[in-house]
């Protein structure tokens, strides 16, 4: 009956892909450009990779371009992350390029899927699994089990590292630093959140600020401005894409692959 069978074949594969994300390498939360540039390169790598996003389509703020307008302005040193992703890009000036916003999102969605790592959607992150001072997992629910208040505890996902690509929020940081006593490696030991817009220094500053925060968590992305206190920089991308291959590059090179 293959009414039956529509039903089975989603249930049977879609609980075997969870099964097989049970143990990873690496966790990802947040799938905006840079958690999602980090997924690809790392499943590349032959790293096992889950991404997990609280929306029904991850992308995270590269859809909408600026105010809505869906272009996006990409600078001479991310082109090479562009091409890899074979995304179309013309030049504009002074070493910057522009690109459409919903080709560029469904461009670095597809490959990372293509290339191995999952990605689960409508999954809220909201906690860490913290065992021995390191953090190794994430603590996963529903969205709308959350959205809707109801009380359901979540599940345990297991990892070798967590990267935080939450974006300005930051969550895993603030959560990690927040209920463990613990302190990362910022200034302060805490979040220190944003500074106001600056473009080159925003930019700059994300590639940077890319790092493992504390043992076993990672940050990239506009969740390592935040964290480290740096520039935002506005609708330009070169820094996530950037910032998303620096911390695929570090946990390829830990994991020694
Ligand atoms: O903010 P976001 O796009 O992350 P990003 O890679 O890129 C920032 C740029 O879009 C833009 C910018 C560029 O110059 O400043 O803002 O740093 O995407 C973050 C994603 O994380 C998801 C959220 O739904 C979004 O898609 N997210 C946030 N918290 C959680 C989460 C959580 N606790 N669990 C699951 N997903």
């Amino acid at each position: 009956m293959i009414e039956k069978q529509v039903s089975r074949g989603i249930i049977r594969t879609y609980f075997d892909k969870l099964d097989k994300c049970l143990e990873l390498d690496v966790a990802i939360v947040g799938g905006g450009p840079s958690g999602i540039v980090a997924a690809y390169y790392m499943a590349k790598a032959g790293l096992r990779v889950a991404l997990f996003d609280r929306k029904l389509s991850p992308g995270g703020g590269m859809w909408g371009g600026a105010m809505m307008f869906n272009q996006l302005v990409i600078q001479q040193e991310a082109l090479g992350i562009i091409q890899d992703f074979g995304i179309n890009y013309e030049p504009y000036e002074d070493g910057l390029f522009t690109a459409d916003s919903v080709e560029s999102t469904s461009a670095l969605l597809y490959h990372a899927v293509h290339a191995g790592a999952t990605i689960f959607n409508c999954y809220s992150v909201e906690d860490v699994v913290f065992k021995d001072n390191v953090v190794s997992g994430v603590v996963v629910n529903w969205t709308p089990v959350l959205r809707e208040g109801l009380h359901v505890d979540p599940l345990n996902i297991m990892a070798r590292f967590v990267v935080d690509g939450t974006g300005h929020d930051s969550e895993m940081c603030r959560v990690v630093a927040s209920k463990n006593g613990i302190r990362l490696s910022t200034d302060t030991g805490d979040v220190i959140g944003e500074r106001s817009l600056d473009v080159a220094e925003g930019e700059r500053q994300v590639v940077e600020a890319t790092k493992e925060i504390y043992p076993g968590l990672y940050v990239c992305g506009m969740a390592s401005s935040a964290v480290g206190g740096t520039p935002r920089m506005g609708p330009i991308f070169g820094g996530m894409l950037l910032s998303g291959k620096k911390v695929a590059e570090m946990i390829i090179e830990r994991v020694g692959k």
